[in-house]
Order: C-alpha cells, then structure tokens, then sequence
C-alpha cells in the first residue's frame, strides 16, 4: 500500500465528519475482485455485470435497483494508472454485436470503475441528496491465487509434491518421460533447462485442457511478458543425494524463489491485498463432464483459494494484509444456461457442498461466504423434447461448432452431491452410473430493449451478495 493509499483511506474514514473535504477524495469505493481459472467466465461475467448495472431492466434481485435507488450507474477512468483498462466496450460489442462471439481468452489484470449515484434510503434520503459510490472491477487470473501456496514451500517441497500428484496423470507421461534417468546433480546447461520448462508448461496446459484446476505455477499457462524469461524457466526435478555447485538442481532452486519473490510476491501486494469482495467463477459443469478426478483437483483448488482469503493466516500475507480482509466471498458456477432451470437448484447444491468441504480443509472463518449457480450471459432457452415416451428438459441454443440450432439434454445431476464429490475424493477414475455431457453453445443474438441488459441467469443475485449491502 503507497503513501496515497493511506492519505486516501484517512481522507475516506473522515469523509463522514463533513470536514469540508471535496467530495472526490471522500466517496467511499468498493474493490471487488473477480477470479476464476482461465475459461471460467471472468470476460464475460464482467461484461455482462457492468451491463446490467448500467441497464438495470433484468436485475430485480438487486434490491437497491428493485427500489429504485440506484440513480445512474456510469464508467470512469480507473484510479490505477499502471493496470490495463477492462477492454469493457470490445467485450460488449462482441456478445451483444449483430454477429455475436464469445470474447477472446485473456491473460493478464485488468480493471474497470463503474459509478454509482444512489438515493438515500428513507427519511435520510431527502434529507441528503444523492451520494456516490464508485465499484473497482478487477479481473485477475486464478491460477496467480492458487501461486500462495508456492509461497510456504521450498523447491524440494514443491518438487516431490507436484511429482507426485502427475505421477498418474496421462497428461503428464511426456514430462515424466523427460525427466526419467535425468541426473540433477549435473552441471546446469541453460537449453536443457529450457527443454525442461517447457516440457512442464506442456503438461500444464493439458491438464488445464483436460479439466485439471491445480495448474501451478500460474504464470507459467499466462506467461504474458514474463515468456522466456528465467523465472518461468524451471520446472520440478527429483532431489538427487549430492548437489554440487553450479548444479541443474541448483539453478532450478534458485529461479523458483526469483519467481516467489519477482512474480507471486508483486502480485499479492498490488492487487490481492487491496480486494474488499471476491467473486471466484469455477467452470463446475465443466469439471464434472471431465470426471472425478477433476471434481476432486477442483475441491482442493478452491480449498487453496479460500486460504488465500483466511484471516488467520500466517508469515507474510499476515505481514502484507494486516488486520485488512475480504468481507464477502461468492463462488458461484458458471454457464447455468446449460441445464434446464429444473436442475439449476443440483447445480447449487454441488456447489455449496464443494465449498463447504473447502471452507473444512482450508479451516476457513471469517468473510461471509456464498456458493450460487448463475450465467452471466444466457445462450439457451429451454425445450421440453418427447423422446422415447419421455419428456426430457432440454436447452436449446445455436452450437459453436458450426452454428446449427440444437436442443441439447445435458444428463441429470444427483440429487445429493455426496454422489459426486465422495467418489471424487475416494479417487475414482469415472463416473460409475452416469454421463454428464456438456454443449459448446454460440452466444445467442439479442434484441434489447432500451433499459435491458443483457440477459442471464442470478447475475442480480450475485451482485447483490457482492455490493448490494452498499448501495
Ligand atoms: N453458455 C455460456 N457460456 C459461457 C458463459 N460465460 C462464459 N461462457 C463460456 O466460457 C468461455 C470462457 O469465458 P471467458 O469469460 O472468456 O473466461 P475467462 O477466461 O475466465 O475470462 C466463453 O468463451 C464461453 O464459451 C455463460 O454465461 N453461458
Ligand atoms: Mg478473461
């Protein structure tokens, strides 16, 4: 935190006092952070936020918008002059264009400021006049958070710890296979190091493909302008007995705390340590079609987020944060408009459950915390289809592949979630009695109407776990 943090954040604690201060440097300010692995849904979550907060027709969820208090609600420049802009007008001209497409997968922070003039509620209101609140967006990769648990381990820590969770994974053989007979103790050679690296990276991106959440180290699948440079060029090697000087286990060792210190380090200090609300998007529908191993890869991932938001915590986030902590934590599954709203209810129930089983792992107390199913943007309607006597509740929407209408019957989910999650966690390989299938569907063409957002599935309610309570 700068010298102008603290300036602001005093100004702010006296803003209350009408101490005569100019009403910009008083206006209280929401930072809401929004995470999720890569494909979650953070682009478009955003977009269709912001959206929607702008043109509030669809959001009745939201109370302060329900009662009309909520007077106007405008983009401003973001106070971080450092931080790329959330590219918010491309986003929405993409989803919501003529020909609309889903945005482009990014890779780095971003941050918006949306405004907010809001009625005083009862008598106060006329009392006042309107005030302001202004809501900091930023978008931020959810493979850096899982980077915290990195920071409590060493390289022979971390190593035999990675090398064990692949040893079983298919996605990892060519890795396994180079570093198989590789001896750590000889001198470093800088190409075999590289060859090395990037055969780890390889194997990261498959397991992400393949619905594998625990992909750390996070810059190494988002490498930005970092690519090439020694601090992504390590990867986890078995301890051999002797390290000599100027060994490849050495060097490795050494650029795993550069990384520690230079990139994970860095990151907590300028965004996470400033967040006050925290959404996490988990892409759960996803995760249970690639099976149980993923389900489970997925509890302990989010187990690993909510340590990062822990109060309790100790060495140096303690040390960076302080007393200053996230109030509210909302992890909420996206792209609901994949099943029929029959099973919308399921899809939170697994929700809650994985959480809860986080909440246990990660001995998490502290923010209030909430688990929804939601779709920020909604690509489908809904479609009873006969079939075989039956009547099937089906989504119907334009496929990706092609762009051909279809109505798409995406299996049904347990009713108790203790049907998928224990034979996640007891390691089985399959689902036993079950397919869950997922649809890629194109975003659908829309036809607003003035003061419409546009439409999609709790995103009021999200919004109002997340903000509404400030409004
Ligand atoms: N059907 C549907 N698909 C979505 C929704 N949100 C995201 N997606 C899909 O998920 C992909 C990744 O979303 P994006 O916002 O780019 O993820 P990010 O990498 O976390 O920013 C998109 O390209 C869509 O295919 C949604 O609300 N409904
Ligand atoms: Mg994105």
């Amino acid at each position: 935190m700068g010298i102008g943090d603290i300036a602001d954040d005093l100004l702010r604690g006296l803003g209350g006092l009408g101490s005569g201060l100019t009403e910009a440097f008083s206006d209280p300010v929401i930072r809401l952070g929004v995470t999720g692995l890569s494909r979650a849904g953070k682009t478009v979550f955003i977009t269709s936020l912001v959206a929607n907060l702008m043109d509030r027709g669809r959001m009745p969820g939201l109370r302060a918008a329900a009662e009309g208090r909520i007077l106007s609600a405008f983009l401003q420049p973001q106070p971080d002059d450092t931080v790329p802009r959330f590219d918010y007008e491309v986003h929405l001209d993409e989803l919501t264009g003529p020909a609309p497409r889903w945005p482009e997968s990014t890779r780095a922070v971003s941050e918006l400021r949306l405004s907010f003039r809001l009625a005083e509620a009862g008598l106060l209101g006329g009392m006042r006049g309107p005030r302001t609140l202004h809501l900091d967006i930023v978008d931020y990769p959810g493979e850096w958070l899982l980077d915290l648990a990195l920071m409590e381990q060493d390289y022979a820590g971390w190593s035999a710890e990675v090398l064990a969770r692949i040893e079983n994974r298919a996605e990892a053989a060519g890795y396994l296979a180079q570093i198989a007979g590789l001896d750590a103790a000889a001198a470093h050679d800088e190409m075999r190091a590289k060859a090395l690296a990037e055969g780890f990276a390889s194997y990261l991106g498959a397991a992400r493909a393949a619905g594998y959440s625990d992909c750390t180290p996070g810059r190494f699948l988002l490498a930005g302008e970092l690519a090439g440079s020694p601090v992504l060029t390590f990867a986890p090697l078995p301890k051999p007995a002797e390290i000599p000087r100027g060994a490849l286990w050495r060097e490795m060792e050494r650029r795993f705390e550069a990384y520690k210190a230079k990139v994970v380090k860095p990151f907590f200090r300028d965004h996470f340590a400033r967040i006050d609300r925290q959404v996490v998007l988990v892409d759960a529908l996803g995760a249970i079609h690639a099976g149980p191993r993923a389900v489970e890869d997925m509890r302990r991932a989010m187990a690993g987020i909510l340590a990062a938001f822990r109060p309790g915590r100790t060495g140096w986030l303690t040390g960076l944060l302080g007393l200053r902590r996230v109030e509210r934590i909302l992890f909420a599954a996206t792209k609901a408009d994949h099943l029929h709203h029959s099973e919308h209810a399921k899809l939170t129930r697994i929700m809650a459950a994985l959480m809860r089983d986080a909440k246990d792992r990660a001995e998490f107390a502290g923010a209030e915390t909430a688990a929804m199913a939601i779709a920020s943007l909604r690509a489908t309607v809904e479609e009873s289809v006969r079939h075989e006597g039956r009547v099937l509740d089906c989504v119907r929407g334009r496929l990706l592949d092609g762009g051909r209408e279809a109505a798409f019957y995406p299996g049904e989910l347990p009713d108790n979630p203790a049907a998928l999650i224990a034979p996640a966690r007891e390691g089985a390989t399959q689902w036993l009695d079950a397919d869950y299938a997922v649809m890629a569907f194109a975003p659908a063409v829309l036809k607003l109407k003035p003061g419409e957002g546009p439409p999609h599935i709790r995103l009021d309610r999200a919004a109002e776990f997340l903000i509404g309570d400030r409004l």
